[in-house]
């Protein structure tokens, strides 16, 4: 059975399930219009609002974006030139264990695949985890993915470019969908600059200054920015702009999230193997500049951002990594 039809044939015994449910719990039937659009809900009751199931099934192989191996070993980690941000602070080598990274963002027609594979509904409003947390923000007027007759599709012409209005939490819940996991701060920061303490992906001597080497020909960022809104570019469009393991758009066109909580502090106070991030805080890390951004110092490897987790924006996405072995 293809994927296309084992995906179309879990739907149908999803809705199956829940319209024997909803013959004794009319509450019940309230949520099955919406989420198999078979029984509408009544007229004046509350539509419940789109919701990523939480038991939906991993479908490992239907993200066929080509993935970039990062052999183990140290890299160089933050920032030492006087300059930089303290949250940069202090330099230091950091061990890793090998892993695998996409080679470019995750696209709206990505994104789109996985919306249409776990919600089966008529959504014009923005969607949300089955935790309430809020996935994507559809309502956007910069959101190129929209639900039409019961089905998403993308924006004709955005299909290429990076997904967007995407909070933490949504990117999450798309890499569960596929088998993968969000890279850590530091597997994120060894993918864009190498081993060797480079401050853009391209080149730039730390040694000569944070921001040596800024080249705004090499990627999207607001000097040289898509005609549309959002200002991005479709995926892989700066190739003189990729890392020295060939990981594309680690500077600019979106910020990406990555896994950790951000801590101002972490690079003094966290491991130096594998790190994780911390284990509490209310931020997480976005990544390497967006494509409104004109200022070289946000496009560096080294930079750190925090957000909420349910911040969403048209210059943020992401992408997925995943463990060697797995
Ligand atoms: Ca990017």
């Amino acid at each position: 059975m293809s994927a296309p039809m084992a995906r179309r044939g879990r739907v149908a015994l999803r809705c199956a399930r829940g319209l024997l449910a909803a013959s004794v719990a009319a509450a019940l039937s309230l949520w099955l219009g919406a989420s198999c659009g078979s029984v509408a809900p009544e007229r004046g009751a509350a539509t419940p609002r789109p919701t990523v199931p939480p038991d939906f099934t991993p479908t490992p192989g239907s993200d066929p974006v080509p993935m970039v191996e990062i052999p183990a070993g140290l890299f160089l980690r933050g920032s030492a030139c006087p300059d930089a941000p303290s949250d940069e602070q202090p330099q230091a080598w950091v061990r890793l264990s090998a892993f695998l990274i996409d080679k470019y963002e995750v696209t709206n027609e990505r994104f789109c695949a996985f919306l249409n594979a776990l919600l089966n509904a008529v959504v014009q409003e923005d969607v949300f985890s089955a935790q309430g947390k809020l996935v994507y923000k559809m309502s956007s007027s910069h959101a190129h993915i929209h639900g039409t007759v019961g089905q998403f599709s993308v924006d004709p012409g955005w299909e290429n470019h990076p997904v967007s209005m995407v909070t933490w939490f949504g990117a999450r819940e798309y890499a569960r969908w596929v088998g993968k996991r969000l890279p850590t701060e530091a597997e994120w920061e060894r993918a864009a600059r190498g081993t060797d303490g480079r401050n853009y992906p391209w080149g730039g001597a730390e040694a000569n200054g944070c921001t040596d080497g800024w080249d705004p020909a090499r990627c999207c960022n607001g000097q040289h920015r898509g005609p549309g809104l959002p200002g991005t570019f479709p995926v892989g469009s700066f190739p003189s702009g990729a890392s020295p393991d060939g990981v594309h758009d680690m500077a600019g066109n979106v910020w990406e999230w990555v896994a950790d909580i951000y801590s101002e502090t972490y690079y003094a106070q966290g491991p130096t193997e594998d790190p994780q991030g911390p284990k509490k805080g209310s931020l997480r890390v976005l990544r390497g500049g967006g494509w409104y951004n004109s200022i070289a110092e946000r496009f560096r490897c080294a930079y750190r951002r925090a957000e909420k987790p349910t911040y969403a924006s048209s210059a943020v996405g992401f992408r997925c990594a995943r463990d060697v072995s797995s």
